[in-house]
């Protein structure tokens, strides 16, 4: 059977790839997570670029599935803010492991979560269980993973600083936000700059020798 085409636009770095490649990660390894948020505002057409970016990504039979939530309206953040930190609450109370709690240590988080409210954007990524149109969809993580990776990326790009929070269970997301029940959150992410004086765990990237083998 056949299937409609277009021509192949390649995208050329105006450098070698090396050279093109190696400036790409001297940005990317400078992002960590931020959790000092200052209140300086980004224009909802920064978001909007960095959506773009993000639904950029490949996804299975190309169903794109997924949903970016931008909020920045000061009482939509605060129920955020109250409905994770009631959720964070039970797990460092209750849920957690001993030793998943030993694992967060050297991250220093706990169950304050006023970021919420401080950072200018709340982006909530929700996964599409099946299309608007009620249609199948096929490898919903893997596709929504690169799709948040390559938002995650652009924001660095930009200057701007993320964080990837995962308050569990976050359902209450999903019924703050309003969403139809095919869509479920997926991650919780926190755009805007760092405050002057926002200090990040001492913690590193393995070496290229421990996460590339070369055969
Ligand atoms: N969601 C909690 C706990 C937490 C879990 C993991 I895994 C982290 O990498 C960081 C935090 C919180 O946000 O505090």
């Amino acid at each position: 059977m056949s299937h409609a085409t277009v021509p192949h636009q390649s995208f050329n770095p105006g450098v070698s790839s090396q050279v093109a490649a190696d400036a790409f990660y001297q940005t990317l390894r400078l992002r960590r997570s931020v959790r000092q948020f200052s209140a300086r505002p980004v224009p909802v057409e920064t978001i909007r670029s960095l959506v773009a970016c993000g639904g950029s990504a490949p996804s299975g039979a190309n169903k794109q599935p997924w949903r970016f939530v931008a909020v920045s309206d000061a009482a939509i953040k605060r129920q955020i803010r109250l409905g994770a930190e009631a959720e964070e609450r039970e797990f460092y109370e209750r849920r957690a492991t001993p030793e998943w709690l030993a694992d967060l240590a050297p991250l220093g988080t706990d169950t304050d979560k006023s970021f919420l409210e401080i950072a200018p954007w709340l982006v909530v990524v929700f996964k599409m269980m099946k299309t608007d149109d009620a249609a199948q969809v096929y490898y919903v993580n893997e596709s929504v993973g690169i799709a948040v990776g390559m938002f995650l990326a652009a924001a660095q790009f930009a200057g701007l600083a993320t964080l990837t929070h995962t308050p569990s269970p976050m359902a209450f997301l999903g019924e703050i936000l309003g969403r139809p029940a095919h869509e479920r959150p997926y991650l919780l992410i926190p755009v805007g700059y760092a405050t002057e004086d926002c200090r990040v765990p001492d913690i590193h990237r393995k070496p290229l020798s421990e996460i590339l083998v070369e055969r």
